[in-house]
């Protein structure tokens, strides 16, 4: 053998770069599955699952195509237990004198690729449409960063949904006709649910063994697991969700946990689904007449826009990214995040899909536990720990950038221009949560208030250096300057006793 070649459990693509740049008849692929990777946070057993069975089905495919592969089970007596262990001890014993691999996305690992005893050849993620530095180029000399400039670069350079030099419809960005609130009769299909095979079967014994204790169910596990069952779900979110996408983005509704949501993040981020050929399906899904532009170019923009710009923005700032915290915000991760008691409804659901199905939806990331994270003042670090634990598509270089930047707003604004927060009434107009809750939304001090509603003033209260001079918040100032002195030192107080209620552990 002269070469090994790593592969990562999220780098499950049978074109990617360095195989691309390997030799069938003289290089081993080596993959193996660690406890470095499945302990650096507690990961939902879901996701454990999803990756572990994803790779061994991967083995499958790649023996097909003609190469040699060596695969570490987790209880493998021989596993070093590190991935670049696992690369260095198969090269130790088949005389290979390099390791090749596409570079890791994150920093953790590119970073200890630095450091390995036998030198590693890291090469470009080709995956992602804009290289690190083209990214790097564009923000060069930039004063705000926004997505909007970079995405439309991004649909010029692929051609999606342009006309010529001209966007389709005339404009680039539909995003005002997304805005419609949840509607009982919005039940949708949700994504397709896949029976484990005898290898998934396995994968699920050990999981269920050794992570059984992680926060989250393991059973159901209805994931896809192999290329053709992702593109199945791929197929069933064109033909079913698409068309009504864009229009119902950022609803919530307590008896549907994925609208009209792909559900395919999971599947793009390891590997199985090609991002730019799912864009060029959805192109051509809106060319046929089959869904309207608004969805077409919402769920474009997600992923040739917000997918990349996070992925280019979390490259550029560096590896310090996941610990800043400019709003010198320190409380710990309330237990209520891990399923502990709590009265607030929004909350209980979002937790509680995260705990059975690894998932929630953009908005509930961001405007409900993000929202009351970033309210209730707690450590963005732990808040990002909790993000890239629970969610079956997290992994640090997109996780990263959407908690402790566009939620948190602890990298002080970067990402987001001004922090992503609300009172009740967003989740009330944009849900039906409130209906069933313990709180009353339109209450806003005393008997029932929704905390959402008094700790929104506290941290605009607590944080009014930093924004009342932000064009974007002056009116919520406004508001809050015309309240008169004894309702705000109400609500302010008011606040104090949900806030001390956290910091005691007693449910809220
Ligand atoms: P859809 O709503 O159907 O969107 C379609 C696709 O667009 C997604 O599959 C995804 O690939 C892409 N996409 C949409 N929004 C984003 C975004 N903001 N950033 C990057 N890609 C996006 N996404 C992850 O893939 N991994 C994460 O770890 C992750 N953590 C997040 C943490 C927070 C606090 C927030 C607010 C968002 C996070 N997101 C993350 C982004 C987004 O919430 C998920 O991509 C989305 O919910 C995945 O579900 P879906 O496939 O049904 O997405
Ligand atoms: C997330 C994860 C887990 C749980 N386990 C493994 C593993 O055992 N082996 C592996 O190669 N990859 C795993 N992964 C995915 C890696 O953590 C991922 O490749 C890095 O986060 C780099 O982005
Ligand atoms: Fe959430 Fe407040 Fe609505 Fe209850 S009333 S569901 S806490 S927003």
């Amino acid at each position: 053998v002269s070469r090994v070649v790593l592969i990562l459990g999220d780098q499950l693509s049978p074109d990617i770069s360095s195989l691309k740049d390997a030799d069938r008849d003289t290089d081993l692929v080596v993959m193996a599955e660690v406890c470095a990777e499945a302990e650096y946070v507690a990961h939902h057993p879901k996701k454990i699952a999803l990756i572990f069975a994803a790779m061994r089905h991967f083995v499958i495919e790649l023996r097909d195509l003609g190469w040699r592969v060596a695969y570490t089970k987790l209880d493998d007596p021989d596993n070093t237990h590190s991935l670049y262990g696992e690369a260095r001890r198969y090269a130790q014993t088949h005389g290979a004198d390099e390791i090749v691999m596409t570079q890791a996305g994150e920093w953790r690992l590119r970073l200890e690729a630095e450091e390995s005893a036998i030198p590693i050849r890291q090469l470009p993620d080709h995956r992602f449409i804009a290289a690190e530095p083209e990214f790097a180029l564009w923000a060069q000399g930039r004063k705000a960063l926004r997505m909007e400039y970079f995405y439309r670069d991004m649909r010029r350079k692929t051609g999606l949904l342009m006309d010529g030099d001209a966007p389709c419809g005339g404009k680039w960005n539909f995003d005002h006709d997304n805005r419609k609130p949840a509607q009982v009769d919005l039940f949708a299909k949700g994504p397709p649910q896949f029976e484990p095979d005898d290898i998934t079967k396995d994968v699920l014994e050990l999981v269920a063994a050794r992570f059984g204790k992680n926060f989250g169910d393991l059973h159901p596990f209805w994931l896809a697991v192999t290329r053709a069952d992702a593109r199945a779900a791929q197929a069933h979110f064109l033909d079913h969700h698409l068309a009504d996408f864009g229009t119902y983005q950022d609803a919530m509704l307590e008896a549907d946990k994925f609208l009209h949501h792909a559900v395919l993040s999971p599947y793009i981020n390891i590997g199985l689904l090609d991002p730019l050929e799912l864009c060029r399906e959805v192109e051509k899904r809106y060319r046929a007449g089959d869904v309207p532009l608004n969805s077409a170019e919402g769920f474009i923009r997600q992923i040739i826009g917000w997918r990349e710009y996070v992925r280019g923005l979390y490259i550029l700032e560096g590896p310090d990214y996941t610990h800043r915290n400019v709003l010198d915000h320190h409380r710990p991760l309330p237990p209520l995040y891990w399923g502990a008691e709590t009265k607030m409804n929004c909350m209980s659901r979002a937790v509680e899909q995260t705990r059975t199905d690894a998932y929630a939806h953009h908005i509930q990331r961001l405007m409900v536990t993000g929202n009351f994270a970033l309210l209730a003042g707690v450590a963005p670090y732990e808040v990002h720990e909790w993000y890239l634990a629970v969610y079956a598509d997290a992994f640090e270089w997109v996780e990263a950038p959407n908690t402790v930047g566009m939620s948190q707003f602890a990298d002080g604004g970067i990402i987001a221009s001004k922090p992503y927060i609300s009172s009740g009434n967003y989740i009330n107009k944009m849900s039906d949560y409130c209906k069933g809750c313990h709180y009353k939304v339109a209450t806003k001090t005393g008997e029932g208030a929704c905390p959402f509603n008094l700790l929104y003033w506290h941290f605009l209260d607590r944080h009014r250096d930093r924004f009342a001079r932000n064009p974007r918040m002056a009116q919520m100032y406004r508001t809050w300057d015309r309240m008169d002195d004894d309702k705000c030192a109400t609500v302010l107080r008011e606040a104090e006793v949900v806030l001390e209620r956290l910091s005691r552990g007693a449910p809220v």
